[in-house]
């Protein structure tokens, strides 16, 4: 099946191609437009092909950068459009590419979230990469659950969010963990990204890539303690309800300087959703 490939269709497609986009994440767009996968493929097959030259004055995909999920900060503004809301650019770092933002999510939200959660808490697992199953790891104190991604109403809305606030496709994303962490509870510095050297990576790396960014968003504070730490660059974030923050992250590899963690709660709860961005369409 063919749809007409308009000329704003091709002028889209090529723009996005040359600042980096994928073709699946182009691909996943066109479908949310509406357009048939294999309508979709053959349109873009066409264009490319078409296109060929203007890309070719661009650079091949091996040396163009990476495209990796993040709000567009272009004129550095104040407010960022995500759809249902506009989110404010609080702070921002370059290297790692760090952006916190307010007024991310309402008081409503973070209370519905914490509510529907609570009922479902258990003692968090992480990901064992020795065989790509999960663990009760001592470096996670905190007790978490995970929703599906669009599993209701709220999530979903969450998920539109931050797919525009972050112009990754919202089928990129795994499904939204929520943690709370009790006085003494802490997550130790880690990556977020799965380790290339481990044995159970290629397995976890099958639904969807590598995580290329995080979004941390903070549904409730914790009396004292609690703040997501960078230790490499010195950086601490208070988990202030209704704010995040994103990082992201072009390779697996500590040069990223995305090392971060999650420092003890030492009075009160803190509760934070965290949203991961993969590669491709997670499934
Ligand atoms: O809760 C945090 O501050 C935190 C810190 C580090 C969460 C995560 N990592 C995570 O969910 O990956
Ligand atoms: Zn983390």
């Amino acid at each position: 099946m063919t749809q007409p490939i308009s000329p704003e269709l091709r002028a889209w497609v090529v723009a996005q191609l040359a600042i980096g986009h994928s073709p699946p994440a182009l691909r996943i767009s066109m479908r949310d437009a509406g357009w048939q996968d294999d309508a979709a493929e053959a349109a873009l097959v066409e264009i490319q092909a078409l296109a060929g030259g203007v890309l070719g004055e661009v650079g091949s995909a091996d040396d163009m950068p990476k495209a990796l999920p993040g709000p567009n900060l272009e004129g550095s503004p104040l407010h960022v459009d995500a759809g249902d809301r506009q989110v404010q650019v609080m702070q921002t770092m370059r290297h790692p590419r760090v952006v916190v933002f307010g007024n991310l999510l309402s008081q409503e939200e973070c209370n519905e979230l914490i509510a529907i959660a609570r009922a479902r808490l258990v003692r968090s697992l992480t990901v064992e990469t020795q065989t790509g199953g999960e663990v009760m790891n001592v470096d996670r104190t905190s007790d978490g659950m995970f929703f599906e991604r669009g599993e209701n109403e709220i999530v979903a809305r969450l998920e539109r969010r931050i797919a525009k606030l972050l112009q990754w496709p919202l089928e990129f994303g795994e499904g939204l963990q929520v943690l709370r962490y009790s006085p003494g509870a802490q997550y130790r510095p880690h990556y977020d990204y799965f380790d290339p050297s481990e044995p159970g990576t290629p397995t976890i790396l099958r639904r969807g890539g590598q995580r290329v960014g995080t979004l941390l968003m903070y549904l409730q504070a914790p009396e004292q303690g609690g703040a997501t730490t960078f230790p490499d660059v010195g950086l601490e974030v208070a988990p202030l309800p209704g704010t995040g923050v994103f990082f992201s992250y072009d390779r697996p590899d500590p040069a990223t300087r995305t090392l971060h963690g999650g420092a003890p709660v030492l009075a009160g709860e803190k509760w934070v959703a965290t949203k991961w961005l993969r590669e491709r369409e997670f499934t």
